[in-house]
């Protein structure tokens, strides 16, 4: 019987009134939810109790979160009574995990209960989620009622590793933001953090016994335009962008994470992707000739940024980098990255050639494939998995690796029939730097992943064993991320959809409930101040040649209950203009098409104004 309303919502009508009672609208939706009539009243005189001390923190935690909104603090108390319960399950359930819970709301009484405080944790977030919008604000909400509908919830997840990546070598963000973006993720039950530390624009974490690496590899020259078009470092011209966090940073950040259950990955990027590194210590590269930090300008295959795996001593730099991040960070994984490895200088290099002979190895690939396996080892000794991007299959996996899947799925279905674990991110479900929509009204950055393709997302391929998909991570890759506001931007509402893929069960998904709940965290994150991309409102604009060769445009929507506007008189269009119904004949003459989206009479998404040259060059 538990079974069959396992992955529903009832709504219980009140006996008193046939009032039906809004759904519950959170994200990641739940595996089993029932509400019911009524509510409980969190007031200044509402006390917390914990069966267990463990729990303390995570309590100190929610009275935190709702402290600033309220105006006032609960009382957290040990053991049992009436008010909020968080109960660590007496008759521990080894089925459920560490990370299920079971929430009971009912006028009088709040009832979670887990085996482990994590899964209390993601107890508190759904409590937090049926609070009243205003909750997510710090400061004194005025005339709330703080009621939480009575549910009866049970709830688990579907995947161990549900994790965003942050890039902060392209740009660098501040300690502060590194936190806000963790505590972000966190409320969307997600649960690893990979800290993407290092690139050819950066270095970013201190290294005490490698100081160079962040006195020269932390700082660029400034630059605004696009990545890739920029003007390289002048000379004389000072070193002023960047930044780096010291040993003391990663400690505190560390801390926050764990305090909110994330484990944090982090990664050095090599032996690719190592412009920073080399520019520091150029000893450790073929040529030794790499002298400023990219800025964003073009410089592949022309500026070196591969380590060298002929000399040794780029083995003792990295022995010494990993010994320190090893100790900094409590994760059991490491990420040595491998990606997009440029091999031509190994190629020209005497010491590259001479390993390839000694080592006999057939060709640079084989090569790429011995740094990893050296790393492997390296980081085996210090008691650490590697995890690397999807590269690191060519030449030959190293026996124990994990394997990041990111140019699709392809390489993470062959790892994973080697029998390797494998984390699947492929670009055009997970990258968050990519376009969410019609690109004309979006910051500059190139390809398309919208929402609906992040909610789309089905991490286990047929062919494989589930057992090795561990989950997957969206990627907010930061060339075209200059800030934290944009990062947000980015990040939201996608990373909703894809903490819903690795939360909630394929069968509980649904894209349409989805939007609905996702409006509702729109109104949350307003005021909670953080912000989020409402690309999913803007018009899908397709043209096509028809089969007379003659110009068309398709436009659609993502979502649903949106009209569409048009002009091609030069105007902005509005709810009194052309509604779209079919594809649209250009007129003779048009220079620019005009589009806008509507729900509810009101404008929803962006304007949309295209030249039909601009439209003409799409088809081609
Ligand atoms: C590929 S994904 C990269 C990154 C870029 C990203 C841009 C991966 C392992 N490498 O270095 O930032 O594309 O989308």
């Amino acid at each position: 019987m538990q079974f069959l309303w396992y992955f529903l919502v009832l709504v219980k009508p009140p006996k008193s009134s046939l009032k039906v009672i809004k759904e519950i609208t959170i994200i990641p939706k739940p595996a089993n939810a029932i509400l019911n009539a009524g509510n409980f009243k969190i007031t200044k005189n509402t006390v917390i109790f914990c069966n267990n001390n463990d729990l303390l923190p995570v309590a100190e935690y929610m009275v935190a979160k709702i402290s600033g909104a309220m105006g006032f603090s609960l009382q957290i108390k040990e053991g049992t009574g009436k008010g909020i319960n968080f109960k660590i399950s007496d008759t521990a359930d080894s089925t459920s995990g560490n990370e299920s819970y079971k929430l009971q709301v009912t006028p009088k009484n709040i009832e979670l209960t887990a085996n482990k405080a994590n899964g209390i944790f993601y107890g508190i977030q759904t409590l937090l989620q049926m609070l009243p919008p205003q909750i997510k604000s710090s400061s004194l909400q005025q005339n709330v009622e703080w009621k939480i509908p009575c549910v009866e919830i049970e709830d688990s997840p579907r995947f161990p590793w549900r994790g965003l990546m942050l890039d902060v070598s392209r740009h660098f963000f501040t300690k502060e933001e590194v936190k806000a973006y963790i505590d972000q993720l966190a409320e969307y039950k997600m649960n690893v953090f990979h800290w993407h530390l290092s690139d050819d624009q950066g270095w970013r974490i201190e290294i005490k016994s490698l100081p160079k690496l962040t006195e020269i590899g932390a700082w660029r020259a400034e630059r605004v335009g696009d990545w890739w078009q920029r003007e390289p470092r002048q000379e004389n011209e000072p070193v002023t962008y960047g930044g780096f966090y010291t040993h003391e940073d990663i400690k505190e950040i560390v801390q926050y994470a764990k305090d909110r259950f994330v484990e944090i990955v982090p990664e050095i990027d090599v032996p690719g992707h190592s412009l920073a590194a080399i520019a520091a210590y150029p000893e450790i590269s073929c040529t030794h000739s790499v002298k400023d930090i990219n800025v964003g300008n073009k410089f592949y295959t022309v500026d070196e940024n591969s380590l060298c795996p002929g000399k040794e001593i780029t083995f003792e730099y990295l022995d010494k980098i990993f010994t320190e991040i090893a100790m900094l960070f409590p994760s059991e994984y490491i990420h040595v990255g491998g990606d997009e490895c440029y091999k031509g200088f190994w190629s020209k290099c005497p010491d590259c050639q001479k390993r390839i002979q000694n080592e006999k190895l057939k060709d640079t690939y084989e090569l790429q494939s011995y740094f990893i396996k050296r790393m492997e080892k390296m980081l085996e000794a210090k008691n650490k998995k590697l995890v690397g991007w999807d590269e690191i299959l060519e030449g030959g996996l190293a026996p124990n690796a994990t394997v990041m899947s990111w140019r699709g799925m392809e390489n993470g279905i062959k790892a994973a029939k080697e029998g390797h674990q494998v984390i699947m991110t492929p670009t055009n479900h997970c990258y968050l730097d990519l376009y969410q929509g019609e690109p004309s009204v979006e910051p500059a950055t190139y390809s398309i992943c919208r929402l609906s393709d992040s909610y789309n997302f089905e991490p286990v391929p047929d062919e494989v064993d589930p057992n090795l998909i561990l989950g997957g991570q969206g990627n907010l890759w930061s060339e075209a991320v200059p800030t934290f506001r944009h990062a947000e931007y980015m990040t939201w509402p996608r990373g909703w959809a894809l903490a819903e893929v690795f939360w909630t069960s394929k069968e509980n998904k649904n894209w349409e409930n989805f939007v609905t709940r996702v409006e509702d965290h729109f109104v949350r994150a307003d005021f909670g101040k953080i912000n989020y991309a409402r690309s999913m409102y803007n018009a899908i604009v397709t043209p096509f040649n028809d089969e007379n060769g003659i110009l068309k445009i398709k436009l659609d929507t993502e979502i649903k209950d949106l009209k569409i506007f048009f002009t091609f008189d030069n105007t902005n269009p509005d709810s009194y203009s052309p509604k779209y119904e079919t594809p649209l004949f250009i007129p003779k003459n048009a220079t620019r098409l005009r589009i806008i989206t509507y729900k509810d009479e009101k404008p929803a998404g962006k304007m949309i104004s295209l030249r039909i040259d601009e439209l003409q060059k799409r088809v081609l």
